[in-house]
């Protein structure tokens, strides 16, 4: 047998087919010419300075909702969309995040709950990039438990009426729609709120250290008044927005193998070329133990991200396997960022090199879409069948 390849270990990428490779070099080369060149800059810069044409770039790469079927959307399976997330990610997480909330959140939520009008009058220009949408769940005092969320919607004749408070909303500034989730007489409801709506406001987030190339916003809802065609009609309960998160959780099972990949690719090209007490650094045992965990969490991470893709494209994924995947991935993602930034020595503090950069980034990524222990709890609830939440 060959050698293995040291940029793809266990050969992974072997089983693709010709469509999904063609997917992943199609992101890739656009993640090199169009994201990675900037992507530094927009990190310092604390933002992403032109959102809108982001957004049409993305769409007419086809990556919003691409793993949905019809309504404009590209019908991707779930290995092509991984790949995508992946590609995305080893750029960097925000932009990751920006078509995880777009297609897996926002869009999402309109595909499985929406009505037909609903469905024709946003999917198309969100697949597109000519809309952006954002997803409202977490509360300033409601998160891990979103159960507990105030913000409220009452019925005022054939209008709905919604008061409060959103926090830590990815796209919240800039998007054109919010789906917003509030509790009801029937229980938790999901409503697509134009943006332009007297009463509907967003506030950024300012002085974050992680996620910075990513727009995160607070949404204010005082007394928005919508019409009753409003409510996304198959939307009941908490599991509604839970199902979305499962897709957007899906995503980033991919992605963080992703931002875990390009760690290790900067350390081991770093290692081979930094010398010192005259040799490369990547001849020292220590540093070649650290490549060699590095490369076992990377692989592992791959091979998890895809097992749990081609499980999802046979219709076998349960959440119990994404919450496996986002759990393990990310963590895995975390320990490669951290030592590939001891390797950078001074450099990994700088924006130079993207080491820093993905190990802050994968602090939010730790935090969001269920912590790393609302994760270990649903495992823990998956194996012994008792929940440890209430
Ligand atoms: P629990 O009683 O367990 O469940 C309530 C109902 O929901 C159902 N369910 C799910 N359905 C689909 N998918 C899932 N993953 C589901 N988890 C639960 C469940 O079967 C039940 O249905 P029914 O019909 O019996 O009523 O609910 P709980 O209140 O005890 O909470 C469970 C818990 C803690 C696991 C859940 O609340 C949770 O996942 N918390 C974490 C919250 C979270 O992830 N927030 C993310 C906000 S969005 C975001 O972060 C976007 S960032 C995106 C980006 O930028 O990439
Ligand atoms: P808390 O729930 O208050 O948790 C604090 C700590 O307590 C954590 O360590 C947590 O794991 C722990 N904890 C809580 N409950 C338990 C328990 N039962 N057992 C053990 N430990 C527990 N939300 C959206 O709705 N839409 C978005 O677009 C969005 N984008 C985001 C973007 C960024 C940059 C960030 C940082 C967050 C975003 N979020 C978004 C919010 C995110 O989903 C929440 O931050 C996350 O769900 C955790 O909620 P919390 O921050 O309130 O923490």
């Amino acid at each position: 047998a060959a050698p293995p390849d040291p940029h793809d270990f266990l050969a992974v990428d072997d089983s693709l087919s010709d469509e999904e490779r063609d997917i992943r070099d199609t992101v890739r080369d656009f993640a090199a010419r169009e994201l990675r060149p900037h992507v530094a800059d927009w990190f310092e810069a604390g933002t992403i300075p032109d959102p809108r044409s982001l957004a049409k770039a993305f769409g007419d790469l086809g990556v919003f909702g691409m793993h949905l079927e019809g309504y404009g959307c590209a019908g991707a399976s779930a290995v092509e969309y991984g790949l995508a997330c992946r590609e995305l990610e080893a750029v960097d997480s925000g932009l990751r995040s920006f078509v995880s909330v777009q297609g897996s959140l926002a869009m999402t939520a309109i595909h499985k709950f929406g009505s037909e009008e609903q469905k024709n009058h946003w999917l198309p220009r969100m697949a597109a990039g000519e809309a952006i949408g954002c997803f409202g769940l977490t509360e300033p005092d409601s998160g891990s438990d979103p159960g507990s969320m105030r913000t409220r919607a009452r019925r005022d004749g054939s209008d709905w009426v919604l008061d409060g408070t959103k926090m830590w909303i990815t796209n919240g500034s800039i998007a054109d729609v919010a789906i917003v989730w509030a509790a009801t007489d029937e229980g938790i409801r999901g409503f697509a709120v134009p943006t332009d709506t007297p009463g509907f406001s967003a506030n950024l987030v300012h002085k974050k250290l992680s996620l910075r190339a990513s727009i995160t916003s607070e949404l204010v809802l005082d007394g928005v008044r919508l019409p009753g065609d409003a409510l996304l009609p198959g939307s009941t309960g908490l599991g509604a927005p839970l199902s979305c998160l499962n897709e957007a959780r899906y995503g980033i099972v991919w992605g963080a193998a992703g931002a875990a990949r390009a760690c290790y690719e900067a350390a081991l090209e770093y290692a081979t070329t930094r010398e010192q007490f005259g040799r490369p650094i990547g001849g020292f045992q220590l540093t070649q133990r650290k490549l060699a965990d590095m490369l076992v969490d990377v692989n592992q991470a791959g091979l998890t991200a895809m097992q749990i893709g081609r499980l999802k494209d046979q219709g076998r994924c349960h959440r119990n396997h994404v919450s496996f995947g986002k759990f393990a991935c990310v963590a895995a993602a975390q320990r490669v960022a951290s030592t590939a930034r001891s390797i950078h020595g001074a450099n990994g503090i700088t924006l130079e090199y993207p080491v820093l950069r993905h190990m802050l980034n994968l602090e939010t990524v730790a935090t969001y879409e269920g912590t790393e222990e609302i994760h270990a709890l649903s495992l823990g609830q998956a194996v012994t069948g008792i929940s440890a939440f209430r």
